[in-house]
């Protein structure tokens, strides 16, 4: 009965200090210990930040030992485990997750009151943990959580960069970037492991053994060192890790003599390149120092990771490790091409360390490892210099060799020989290798150790046809078709876009294996998502669905349809929407200034700022409706017009010129709109600074109309959309990515659906570069408004010249914003 008791406080929020009097006390004494016996801070008063790690610190202690249950149990039962790697993690704040899943909000409430605190402000002490970009990085967090939630014996991996995504300042010059150390005051959520260290190596060379073994010798040599931060699933014991692994120098690396004799900067040479593998998320790739790092990084998380999978392997394998039962037990699952390196780094480990043949190794890594697509931008799709890679790891490249050769064979396999040009475009769009002679000139490593007659046999498969590499353009190795040859399975991340995975990005491939070819729609963790960001929504929900159990099961959320027209239910949620749009109204005043009124439309599009998601588009049809009220009396505006904020979040990567460009224009028109006595609250344009994850986390509940405009084809899915549509909020969209699959869920007269359609994008952009297009005459009419400097003196003419086809400013409206804008001008009338 008292643990009922607690449910309804948690649920309600609304508990006496009876209900939670037990837990809150020895709450309130465990984060007094750690503030007291964990000190980072002096010991005078208990005040923020010092007040929110002692809090953090107390929770700590049940996550570790929910970890290391959890671990033991997986340990003792030697189950299969998931291992998801991934280069970000975009975990954002911790605390109210982690008292929320394990079901101590109340509690914490409580017990931090009676330390003179409110926990709202200490949960909102802690920083962002920023280890990604986006919604790549965002879906690594969320599935953790789901994970956990589910119990899935599953891990992730990643790095610990040391600065985190940039903090975006909005200036008058537009957006600027600041580094953001959030690991400042440490980070109360880790664990160091200094027992669990791995070597990893770059650059030295391979010489051949006797036997045709292969060792990689020389070289740099670094450390890295393991972090692991638990994270706890809702309602279970569960408590799976994230292993974040930092770099520093090998112990022996250090150059003590040269440190001795004066020449310092060569003692710490060694190490500051050990250590600046992990100082930085995405390192700018331009320059060949960038590359090189970024490429290091990479490597880290491979190498590292599979050490320590491989050597956990071995030792719940106990005395008999059969390696044929790898796949069995292991499974690992690449977030993007960002791991690939994990395929040859894993057959390197498995021939080179552990003495398997190529044919084991090759088999044994295809039934472990699989590939997430999450993009079909072509500039995205990873290619490294063949050179760089050479340089820098030149067994892989060996080993990338020979899967290349294995696959050459499996097309010949496939086409034959005698359609030779059939053959030869095969090879052209499938090979890994790219602009590189496929002759097999040497007999490759595993040749070599083949018997005569095995020779002749293979000698019998005829050589595929020669491709003269083209000496003036680059050899390059393309990662995601090492993806697809070395995994067993590739999956897009929304219907529509795995139907583009199959059918135009990767094609070829899905014709020779489509048992390879799979969708997995993203999702979010409904925890973080709707119960803790939106706890007023959540008492809806709960009291409607008579349960909680929506919350682990999302589709208990279809319970409420029949309640839909309930005029009850209905109010509640109007109120619910109400106060979380205040909430947003005073968090855009104390960031930008500009005061809102909550009963405004809220229209808010937050994401990477990016040509193909269009913030242009909006931004265009924004100024549009400024021009239109400007023309009219104050009659007629207030007639005609729903009072609208119309808000903008997100970051533009800091050499993408053009995204920077869109968010000073989104900036600037915000700046004459806002300040004009005759628009007044008709019309507010707010671009708000820092967009992140706790910035999500308010922003979203408060919403009621988002923007999902892409160009058809370009969003893989997008994950925003889903976690508005959870907060009750309406979807303007085209037909892209998730957008689809949503639009189907909550019904087509529930989604404000615009645009040209996938299959329609590349006749048009055929038409608009043959200038068969016409544009809207309201389209021309804006940008001639714009030009006319209305917003400022900034000059506009490259944003605006890239919507057309004039020459200087790249591919005339690639995105097509011209073509869509047509649609979106209607103004909405009122009623
Ligand atoms: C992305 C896609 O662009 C999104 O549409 C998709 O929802 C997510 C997750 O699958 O992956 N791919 C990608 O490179 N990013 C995505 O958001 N970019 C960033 O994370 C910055």
């Amino acid at each position: 009965q008292k643990q009922d008791l607690k449910d309804e406080a948690q649920v309600t929020g609304e508990a006496s200090l009876d209900t939670f009097a037990p837990y809150s006390a020895s709450i309130a004494s465990s984060i007094k210990y750690h503030a007291e016996f964990t000190p980072s801070f002096s010991p005078d008063r208990f005040e923020l930040p010092k007040a929110f790690y002692a809090t953090a610190q107390s929770i700590r202690d049940s996550l570790i030992i929910n970890w290391n249950a959890t671990y033991d149990y997986y340990e003792k039962i030697n189950v299969k485990q998931a291992y998801y790697l991934s280069m970000e993690y975009l975990q954002g704040r911790a605390l109210l997750n982690v008292i929320g899943n394990l079901e101590l909000t109340g509690a914490y409430a409580e017990a931090l009151k009676k330390l003179g605190h409110n926990l709202e402000d200490i949960a909102r002490e802690e920083p962002d943990a920023a280890l990604g970009n986006g919604g790549l990085g965002r879906l690594a967090s969320c599935f953790l959580d789901s994970l956990a939630t589910l119990n899935y014996p599953a891990w992730g991996y990643g790095l610990r960069y040391k600065y985190g995504l940039f903090k975006q300042h909005i200036t008058k010059d537009g957006q600027e970037e600041v580094a953001e150390n959030w690991l400042e005051m440490g980070n109360p959520w880790e664990l160091m492991r200094n027992d669990v260290s791995y070597p990893v190596k770059f650059y030295g060379e391979v010489i051949s053994g006797p036997e045709g073994t292969k060792e990689w010798v020389g070289g740099e040599d670094i450390t890295a060192v393991a972090y692991d931060v638990p994270i706890p699933g809702y309602r279970t014991k569960t408590t799976i890790n994230l292993r974040l692994w930092s770099t520093k120098v090998a112990p022996e690396k250090f150059d003590l003599s040269a440190f001795n004799a004066g020449d310092h900067a060569k003692a710490y040479l060694a190490m500051k390149n050990a250590e600046k593998i992990c100082y930085i998320l995405y390192p700018g790739d331009e320059s060949l120092e960038g590359k090189t790092l970024r490429l290091k990084q990479q490597y880290t998380l491979c190498s590292a990771s599979l050490q320590d999978i491989i050597a956990r392997y071995e030792r719940r394998s106990g005395e008999s490790v059969n390696w044929e039962h790898f796949p069995e037990k292991v499974a690992v699952q690449m977030n993007d091409t960002h791991p690939t390196l994990c395929i040859p780094e894993m057959i390197r480990i498995l021939i080179d360390v552990k003495g398997l043949n190529w044919g084991q190794a090759w088999n044994i890594t295809q039934r472990t490892v699989a590939y997430t697509n999450h993009t079909v931008l072509p500039e995205a799709l990873e290619k490294w210099s063949l050179e760089l890679m050479q340089e820098l790891l030149p067994r892989h490249v060996e080993i990338i060799r020979m899967i290349d050769e294995e696959l050459i064979q499996t097309i010949i396999a496939e086409y034959g020989t005698e359609d030779l040009d059939l053959l030869q475009e095969k090879l052209k769009q499938m090979r890994i290798l790219d602009n590189i002679d496929c002759l097999k000139t040497e007999p490759t490593a595993e040749e070599d150790q083949l018997e005569e007659e095995d020779m002749e046999e293979i000698n019998e498969v005829p050589l595929p046809p020669i491709i003269e590499p083209n000496p003036k353009l680059p050899k390059m190795i393309r990662m995601a078709n090492l993806c697809v040859a070395g995994g067993y399975a590739v999956n897009g991340v929304a219907e529509i876009h795995s139907e583009i995975v199959k059918n135009e990005v990767f094609n070829e491939f899905y014709q020779l294996w489509p048992e390879k070819f799979q969708n997995k729609t993203n999702g979010v963790t409904p925890r973080r998502w709707i119960r803790f960001c939106n706890p007023d929504l959540s008492k809806i929900i709960t009291k409607w669905t008579a349960s909680e159990d929506w919350v682990v099961n999302t589709e208990k959320l279809a319970t409420l349809r029949k309640f839909a027209d309930n005029k009850d239910l209905q109010s509640e949620w109007r109120e619910a929407k109400r106060r979380n749009k205040v909430k947003v109204a005073s968090f855009l005043r104390e960031k930008t200034g500009y005061i809102i009124n909550p009963d405004s439309m809220f229209d808010v599009q937050i994401k990477r700022i990016h040509e193909y998601k269009r913030q242009l588009l909006n931004i265009m049809g924004i100024v549009y409706r400024y021009k239109k009220m400007k023309e009219m009396s104050h009659e007629e505006r207030i007639a005609s017009f729903v009072p609208r904020v119309c808000m903008f979040g997100g970051k533009a990567f800091a050499t993408y010129v053009q995204a920077k460009r869109i968010v000073k224009f989104i900036t600037d028109v915000g700046n004459i709109v806002n300040h004009d006595p005759e628009i007044g609250d008709l019309l507010k344009v707010v671009f708000v600074p820092d967009y992140n994850v706790s910035v999500a986390e308010m922003l979203i509940p408060g919403s009621e109309l988002s923007q999902h405009i892409s160009t058809a084809g370009m969003e893989a899915s997008g994950t925003s959309n889903m976690k508005f549509a959870m907060n009750g909020c309406i979807l303007i969209g085209t037909l892209d990515g998730a957008n689809v699959e949503i639009r189907q869920e909550v019904g087509q007269d529930n989604f404000f659906l615009f645009g040209a359609e996938a299959h329609e994008i590349a006749g048009l952009r055929k038409q608009r570069a043959e200038g068969k297009f016409v544009p809207d005459p309201r389209f021309e009419e804006v940008k001639t408004y714009v030009r006319t400097g209305v917003f400022g003196p900034y000059n506009y003419e490259e944003v605006m010249g890239s919507l057309e086809g004039n020459e200087g400013y790249g591919r005339a409206d690639y995105f097509l914003v011209g073509k869509d804008f047509s649609e979106l001008h209607r103004v909405p009338r009122k009623g």
